[in-house]
């Protein structure tokens, strides 16, 4: 096993990854920015070193700056976290070269998932389902546009180099079709310096559902079942559940023997995510993530493994001690992404100094964050504040206790979205479980978040009014809100 690991990540998530070195009596190294000179991973680690000025460019980034760190301290491995360098192929190769472990998957498993037209060549041959679609060269516009009739529409053109949804364009008609070849293309070439792009039947309220994967170095490949991700709003998640409530065990059997079928297509190792989109009975393969995920610990309480050690153990060479049969599902767990925005306005963020900072907690609560009463969000990263968990035996007790956080957490000094979260979690298409990854829209949740900031100022229960106040003042204004936690959950 490891004696030291460097993680080449910032805030809850470098946290998180530090916690389970701790358990494993593992020493952390942490680098940071400038403007984390101070943030709490920082101090939560052994040892840190500043790599630089604030923009990620410059810090984060810097794969140089931060192999010179791990050599320097003696780290054995580096964890990426998500995001920054997780899904760069080329800090993994440099690694390699330095004899320094990278927790995460091999540069050519990356690689292989970088092309979308390849990773679905791969997996379709690899018999996973695929959306139906046109992937060959797209030169003549005519003659593509001739072929998409045979598709029928609406169509989508996505770029193969792209990811994210960038670039991405939906066309009703030939026209609409002609246009969005040219768009897509300017935006894949500009964006991605690829220009190649493919053309799909476009689904219409697909949700989004994915396997959360473990494989070893010996070929070991198990998953810890989906999470159901379809809340979101511009390919931002704010809402991940785990099991997925249209899920049946045939059906769960099926989809995770094909993103099996994906990690092994691509000699998949550490933990991994496939990706799918499902509607009305169907699935098709999405894109597979070479990374660990944000909503993570959902996964994490409902089989009750720990994904993170399990990384790094598979990174040190040991074996997966698990088969298939062995990873069960013991109750549901939900996650709300907490951020620094505001989903009034347009959910922009809302950098800014935490001035008051109280965290729920009790039975069925996990919250990974790493911030505190004074921290300032800094405008240069990403607005996410923490991620609170609940679960419970099933969907009903999860939803119950989420409410009940939701209104126990202060978090004053900067806007967040706990209201968008609060009308979510009482909006009776959510409690059907009724979920498309145009949740927001179609049920139109905005108005509902601007009702529950104005009940919750009529009724003061929006914690503002308790700056300064003593946590009895805190807890008579949580007996105002009862009345919404306790709404039942089954009508
Ligand atoms: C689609 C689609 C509907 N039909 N492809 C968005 C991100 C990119 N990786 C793929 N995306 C989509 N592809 C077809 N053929 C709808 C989306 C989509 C989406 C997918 C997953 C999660 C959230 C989404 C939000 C909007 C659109």
């Amino acid at each position: 096993m490891f004696n030291k690991i460097l993680v080449a990540n910032r805030g809850e998530i470098a946290i998180r990854v530090m916690r389970a070195c701790r358990e494993m009596d593992i020493a952390t190294v942490a680098v940071h920015s400038e403007a984390d000179e101070r943030a709490l991973f920082v101090k939560y680690a052994d040892v840190a070193h500043c790599i630089g000025l604030p923009p990620a460019s410059q810090s984060y980034l810097r794969i140089d700056r931060i192999l010179d760190v791990a050599e320097k301290t003696g780290a054995e491995a580096i964890h990426p976290g998500y995001g920054f360098l997780s899904e760069n192929s080329e800090f993994v190769r440099e690694c390699e070269k330095m004899g320094i472990a990278f927790i995460g998957p091999s540069s050519e498993s990356m690689d292989a998932s970088g092309s979308k037209i390849a990773a679905k060549k791969t997996m379709g041959a690899a018999g996973v389902p695929v959306i139906p679609g046109i992937s060959g060269e797209i030169e003549d516009v005519e003659s593509t546009v001739d072929s998409a009739q045979g598709l029928g529409y609406p169509v989508i053109v996505k770029a193969s180099a792209g990811g994210g949804g960038i670039g991405m364009k939906i066309a009703r008609n030939d026209d609409e079709l002609r246009s969005a070849i040219h768009s897509t293309q300017a935006v894949a070439k500009s964006t991605f310096g690829d220009a190649t792009i493919f053309l799909e039947k476009y689904l219409l309220h697909p949700r989004h559902i994915e396997f959360q994967i473990l494989a070893d170095s010996y070929g070991n490949t198990v998953h810890l079942n989906e999470r159901e991700c379809s809340i979101q709003r511009r390919h931002q998640k704010l809402i991940e559940e785990s099991p997925s409530p249209v899920m049946t065990p045939e059906l769960r059997e099926d989809m995770g023997a094909a993103a099996l079928r994906v990690a092994k297509a691509i000699d998949y190792r550490n933990a991994g995510t496939v990706e799918f989109m499902y509607s009305d009975g169907d699935y098709y393969f999405l894109e597979m993530n070479t990374r660990l995920q944000v909503e993570h610990p959902i996964t994490e309480i409902v089989t009750g493994l720990d994904i993170v050690k399990r990384q790094i153990a598979i990174a040190a060479g040991d074996r997966l001690d698990l088969e298939q049969e062995d990873v069960g599902i013991n109750g549901w767990a939900i996650e709300c992404r907490i951020n620094a925005e505001d989903p009034l306005n347009d959910f922009a963020p809302f950098p800014g100094k935490i001035v008051r900072y109280r965290s729920p907690g009790g039975p069925g609560i996990r919250l990974d964050s790493g911030v505190h009463t004074g921290y300032t969000i800094s405008p240069f990263y990403d607005s996410m504040i923490s991620k609170l968990i609940s679960y419970g035996e099933n969907r009903v007790e999860a939803i119950e206790k989420m409410r009940r956080a939701l209104y126990e957490y202060i978090i004053t000094g900067v806007t967040t979205n706990i209201p968008f979260h609060k009308a979510v979690l009482r909006n009776t298409h959510f409690l059907d479980a009724e979920l498309s990854t145009h949740f927001i829209e179609d049920f139109d949740i905005l108005t509902q978040v601007a009702d529950v900031v104005e009940q919750d100022k009529e009724k003061g229960a929006t914690f503002a009014s308790a700056i300064g106040a003593d946590d009895r003042k805190v807890a008579a204004i949580s007996a105002a809100v009862t009345t919404y936690i306790n709404t039942p959950v089954n009508r």
